[in-house]
């Protein structure tokens, strides 16, 4: 039921009617009208959440969605929709050089494995791209800790992390052995800890062309990466690809869905049995074992078997190619989602331990499978009880309850679901507010929509996603808004504001530009007051302030040829006060938010006069703050 089927009295045509009455009528018309859309919103809000956020008014939430393909990760306002910040990851980005810059590059260089680094090395020293599919906070005791944010990515197989403090991307590795990251989702209890990442394609390993043609040599591998210091802490060869990953609430197991049990190749061989399975990890076992040595090394890291018979996993048979996994609030309940099969599977996750002494069998962890709907992806919870599952081929939201699936799973004549909602259109990921943590609180759910057709004026051939949020707080799905998106949030979480506590001004001594820090104190400088030039061989390091509206160097010279190094300091410490740094025609570009050093390292090939200019509007004068950089030929 839309909003305007609710409210019959006030539809949208009827009250923009009576607006252009109002207005027509004159200043007591006005009037009349402002009453009257104030007892719209308040008819809105006695049965449902208000999503209207006034201007200067804050949202309530952070929304951390991936950016897909674009490689980023977006914040994003709710019950807003708005988006606030683009912090860029696996991307390069043209606004805050990220990829440029040394303090990038160095994130985006520090964590490749050595054959990569060398494979880049021809390629610009990083890679272009990456596909980033599952952002999520870290934890402490069940619920988001404001600390961390992890995701993967898909492309090329690496794993990041971003710190919240200052909303950037501070370390990246490469996972060795694995082939993909696609499933990621964290330890919740006691604390992150492990971030559990999918490995999704088999390959051989290792994976340097002695085997290739030859499938049943190719394995798929599951990760443990230690949030804290970023480095994988173990690993187990499975059977089978690795779709979605979750963990539980009493930070003993992690569960990821399975699909091509088969271990086939193509698209046939991949779909040949009805049934796949959800792989269960103990992790007490698989610890204890890495502390007594029963491994082996490879590619650097801890290697366990994983597969069939292993005393670290249990494999749950459940139908054929499950996608989403997804562990509910109350602690206990994980569901598994269909994909294929129109159902989802719940298990108990008090049954894991008798599972794993092989009191029981796998099936008996199960004590639930609804039948929902055509291609279930993923389940959100509201904390009430109750499950939201996107079901992308009848492009629905099915509303269900948990109790009530598992009393019609022992027998009992009842009807689980409670709802289904229409979509548009073709929803992958959704995500209720805190619904990943204890504190789930039932009141926002959010559809990504991998379609959205017709929702939006035609931009030509590439259409925009659509996310959509939704009203959980009552009885009743109610949709409230849609918002276009860029290519493509496959994965949010929303996060209470009261979670996240950003700086607004660098504190001096941060480790994200403690090399420049480094390097201006063996050359003397004070960051904060000297600009100045230092050569060091065909080694030029330029030393500027910026202070709006100007920078600390009017011009420098250096010879054609010298390595260059420009590090500005930006000495203003206002809020919101960023300036940046462009070298026109030299391909220069960086962000320097207040208080922060950015540095970049180029090659002066091309002699001439080259301006350098504040790209950040900072000032009145913001358009005079720019200087010359003085490229002296080399004598012919
Ligand atoms: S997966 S649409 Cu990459 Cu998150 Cu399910
Ligand atoms: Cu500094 Cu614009």
């Amino acid at each position: 039921m839309t909003t305007e089927e609710k409210h019959p009295l006030f539809n949208r045509r009827q009250l923009l009617g009576t607006t252009a009455f109002a207005a027509a009528a004159g200043a007591a018309g006005v009037g009349g009208a402002l009453t009257l859309s104030g007892a719209t919103a308040t008819a809105a809000r006695a049965e449902g959440l208000n999503h209207e956020v006034k201007p200067g008014e804050l949202d309530e939430y952070y929304v951390f969605v991936s950016g897909g393909q674009s490689g980023e990760i977006r914040v994003v306002g709710l019950p807003s929709m708005r988006e606030l910040m683009r912090i860029p990851v696996y991307n390069r980005c043209s606004a805050t050089g990220w990829g440029l810059t040394n303090e990038s590059r160095k994130v985006l260089t520090d964590g490749l494995l050595p054959q990569t680094r060398e494979f880049l090395s021809t390629r610009g020293g990083v890679y272009h791209n990456g596909d980033l599919h599952h952002p999520h906070p870290s934890f402490t005791d069940g619920t988001y800790d404001g600390r961390y944010l992890f995701a993967n990515d898909k492309a090329n197989t690496r794993v990041c992390r971003i710190r919240l403090d200052v909303m950037k991307c501070d370390k990246i590795i490469e996972l060795p052995n694995q082939h993909t990251v696609h499933g990621l989702r964290v330890q919740k209890y006691p604390k992150t800890g492990y971030v559990f990442c999918n490995g999704e394609d088999r390959v051989p390993i290792p994976n340097d062309g002695k085997i290739l043609d030859d499938s049943k040599q190719y394995h798929a591998v599951f990760t443990a990466v230690d949030g804290e210091t970023m480095k994988v802490a173990w690993q187990l060869i499975v059977d089978g690809n690795l779709d979605n990953v979750d963990a539980d609430y009493q930070g003993k197991y992690c569960f990821a869905t399975c699909y091509n049990s088969e271990e086939g190749v193509n698209l046939p061989e991949t779909m040949a049995k009805d049934q796949d399975w959800v792989v269960v990890f103990n992790l007490k076992r698989i610890e204890d074992a890495v502390a007594r040595g029963d491994f082996k090394e490879i590619g650097g890291v801890p290697v366990l078997d994983g597969r069939h018979g292993s005393a670290y996993t249990r494999y749950i048979p459940v139908s054929n190619s499950p996608h989403g996994m997804n562990t509910a609030p109350d602690g206990i309940h994980v569901v598994a989602n269909g994909k294929l099969s129109p159902t989802v599977t719940v298990f108990d996750v008090r049954k894991f331990d008798d599972l794993f002494e092989d009191k029981i069998q796998p099936r008996d962890t199960v004590v639930a499978e609804p039948q929902l709907g055509l291609g279930p992806l993923h389940t959100a919870f509201d904390g009430r009880g109750n499950a939201y599952t996107t079901l992308f081929i009848d492009s629905q939201i099915c509303k269900w309850n948990i109790e009530d699936a598992i009393r019609a799973f022992k027998g009992e004549k009842v009807d689980p679901i409670r709802q289904k909602l229409d979509v548009q259109y073709q929803p992958g990921h959704n995500h209720t507010s805190m619904g990943q943590t204890k504190d789930a609180d039932g009141k926002w759910l959010i559809s990504l929509n991998k379609f959205s057709k017709d929702r939006y004026l035609n931009v030509g051939p590439l259409k925009p996603e659509n996310d959509q949020l939704i009203d959980i707080s009552g009885d009743k799905m109610v949709l409230v808004h849609d918002n276009p998106t860029f290519a493509e949030p496959h994965d949010a979480t929303i996060v209470h504001s009261s979670k996240i506590n950003p700086v607004s001004v660098w504190k001096r001594d941060d480790v994200f530009f403690a090399d420049a820090v480094a390097q201006a104190k063996k050359d003397n400088i004070d960051l904060l007051s000297d600009s100045q030039v230092i050569r060091d061989g065909n080694k030029v390091r330029v030393y500027m302030t910026s202070a709006a509206p100007a920078f600390g160097l009017e011009s420098f010279n250096v010879k054609q040829g010298d390595e260059v190094t420009v590090y500005v300091t930006n000495i203003d410490d206002v809020e919101d006060l960023t300036h940046g740094f462009s070298i026109v025609n030299y391909g220069i570009q960086m962000e320097v938010a207040p208080q922060a050093t950015a540095s970049v390292t180029f090659t002066a090939d091309k002699p001439g006069v080259y301006w350098y200019y504040c790209s950040w509007f900072c000032h009145a004068m913001h358009m005079e703050m720019q200087g010359r950089m003085l490229v002296e030929p080399k004598a012919a």
